[in-house]
């Protein structure tokens, strides 16, 4: 199944939690489909750590765009995209559509502050954009998209920036009219509390998506219960990569010793196998036997 109606089919699955991961290149893509996920969040955040640069509109779309790519090309999983603000206006969202559409992209994720955004953990900054700009955003993403099984993700940020329960339903509600097949209720709490509120005020048939990052102790269980159809993991991949990568190269220079870090280290062998290697050696001789024929 391609994997935009794999993503259609997952959010009409009554009680299934589409569990994403976030990804910032095709190997991180290939590992999350491995270990069995659902779906893979190209996250702007990790893409911009990737290039040792602040989740702040620094990359421009172009290079957002080609790590998603990546990814699409490296795994069988649908690709939700994180696109920011959208890359601009109406008119960045537009073209954003068209290029992530053709890309082979399932869903793109924008979300309501303005340009240029900065991530959402690092505090003062975040100042929304109006209500109805974003909503405009929504509907000119919608009218682009060719392919119905496309995914539209309106990200609520008002929690986010402090401005209270009342605004967040209220964006929600009018992304929603605006035509967005999913709402991204994100939030910054230390627990859930602020996203069940949410939801058991969310009279609405359109699911919900959350990314935990600060709030871990949710279930999945509760997350059934609360109209979550899709949790989004963003960052915890690359985070423990950060961490090992730390900690070997620390005992490296401390030992000076490779013998000291080989417990550490994944066999080669598992590395070619996710370079694609078996494959690569069996097209040669396929192509060989041909020309000795
Ligand atoms: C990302 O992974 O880039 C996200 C999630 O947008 S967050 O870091 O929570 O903003
Ligand atoms: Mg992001």
């Amino acid at each position: 199944m391609n994997p935009r109606k794999r993503l259609r089919s997952l959010m009409q699955e009554p009680d299934r939690i589409i569990q994403t991961v976030g990804a910032h290149n095709a190997l991180g893509a290939k590992l999350v489909e491995q270990h069995g996920f659902d779906a893979v969040w190209a996250s702007g955040f990790e893409i911009s750590t990737a290039h040792a640069k602040p989740d702040a509109n620094i990359l421009t779309m172009v290079e957002f765009l080609e790590a998603a790519r990546q990814m699409t090309d490296a795994t069988h999983l649908p690709i939700i995209a994180d696109c920011d603000t959208g890359f601009g206006n109406v008119n960045n969202v537009i073209r954003m559509v068209r290029d992530y559409e053709k890309a082979g992209i399932a869903a793109v994720c924008i979300e309501d502050k303005v340009f240029p955004k900065m991530n959402s953990f690092i505090p003062g900054f975040q100042t929304l954009a109006p209500k109805d700009e974003f909503s405009a955003k929504i509907r000119a993403a919608k009218d682009t998209q060719r392919d119905p099984d496309f995914v539209v993700i309106a990200r609520v940020e008002s929690l986010i920036a402090g401005h209270g329960m009342e605004e967040s339903l209220e964006r929600a509600a009018a992304y929603e009219e605006a035509g967005a097949d999913l709402i991204l209720i994100h939030s910054k709490q230390k627990d859930p509390g602020e996203i069940f509120e949410f939801s058991r005020r969310w009279n609405s048939d359109t699911p919900l998506v959350i990314v935990p990052t600060t709030y871990p102790s949710i279930t999945l269980t509760e997350m059934i219960e609360h109209n979550v159809k899709m949790v989004i993991y963003a960052n915890q991949a690359l985070r423990a990569a950060v961490k090992a990568m730390n900690q070997v190269l620390a005992q490296l220079k401390e030992s000076g010793s490779l013998l000291a870090i080989q417990d550490q280290l994944s066999p080669m062998d598992q590395l070619f196998e996710l370079q694609g290697l078996k494959d690569m050696i069996k097209q040669e001789e396929q192509y060989r036997r041909q020309e000795v024929r």
